[in-house]
């Protein structure tokens, strides 16, 4: 079971968070949408999510760590630390699939983010990629939806802004082409960072401004 790498363990068009933030009680989005429809900004725990796959801002050794690393690994379990230690490193702009185990997704998406110092030494270009390959992955798995953490930002000091501009505009060119994955959830951790990612849609052309604000009902 855990070997399965397709979207099989529920269909998925819609994502919840499961325990509601004040805002941002509800996101309900469907997957045959226009591009411009098919990204949502939620506040909360990226674990709580019902989508997909969701992406973890991992470390080269995938072995588990602090911030929404640490918060993935409790939630999935024992056997995905035993399941990373088996697959061995990655490096900065790589992401690795692995099953979900004791979460009730379908697969985790391992992206090694970049360490930020001073972004002359390619960091923007391996955030982008953490992005359009996490994006290609859910392409190759037939995965509908996906939630991104705010890659880097935490431990790994990315400025959270330019971040969140390079996250949109990636996830926003893979979605232009392709219709997978249907759903692309920027699961923000503070209000703080919910509002940068609002501001950054907001200033999309208008064919990529998205509505990120919740549905009653
Ligand atoms: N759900 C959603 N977002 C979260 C959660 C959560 N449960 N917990 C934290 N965040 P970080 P990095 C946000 O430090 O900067 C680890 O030790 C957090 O507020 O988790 O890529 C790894 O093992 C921030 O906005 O990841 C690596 O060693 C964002 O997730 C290193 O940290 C990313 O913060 C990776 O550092």
């Amino acid at each position: 079971m855990h070997n399965r790498t397709r979207a099989s363990k529920r269909p998925s068009t819609a994502a919840s968070v499961s325990q509601p933030e004040p805002d941002d009680k509800f996101v309900r989005m469907d997957s045959s949408r226009p591009v411009e429809n098919r990204v949502a900004v939620v506040r909360g725990d990226i674990t709580k999510l019902e989508v997909d796959a969701i992406v973890n801002a991992a470390n080269a050794s995938l072995c588990g760590g602090g911030g929404v690393d640490g918060a993935i690994h409790r939630a999935a379990g024992p056997a995905l630390l035993e399941h990373c230690r088996a697959l061995g490193s990655s490096r900065p702009g790589e992401v690795t699939l692995t099953p979900a185990f004791e979460l009730p997704m379908t697969a985790i998406l391992h992206a090694v983010g970049p360490v930020w110092s001073g972004g002359g030494r390619g960091e923007p270009a391996q955030l982008r990629s953490c992005y359009a390959k996490a994006c290609a992955l859910c392409q190759e798995h037939g995965l509908q939806s996906v939630a991104f953490p705010a890659i880097s930002t935490g431990a790994y000091r990315y400025p959270r802004k330019d971040a969140a501009r390079i996250a949109v505009e990636t996830v926003q060119s893979a979605l232009d082409e392709s219709p997978l994955p249907g759903l692309v959830v920027f699961c923000c951790f503070s209000e703080g960072d919910a509002r940068i990612y609002r501001d950054v849609l907001g200033r999309c052309p208008p064919k990529t401004a998205v509505d990120s604000r919740p549905r009653p009902g």
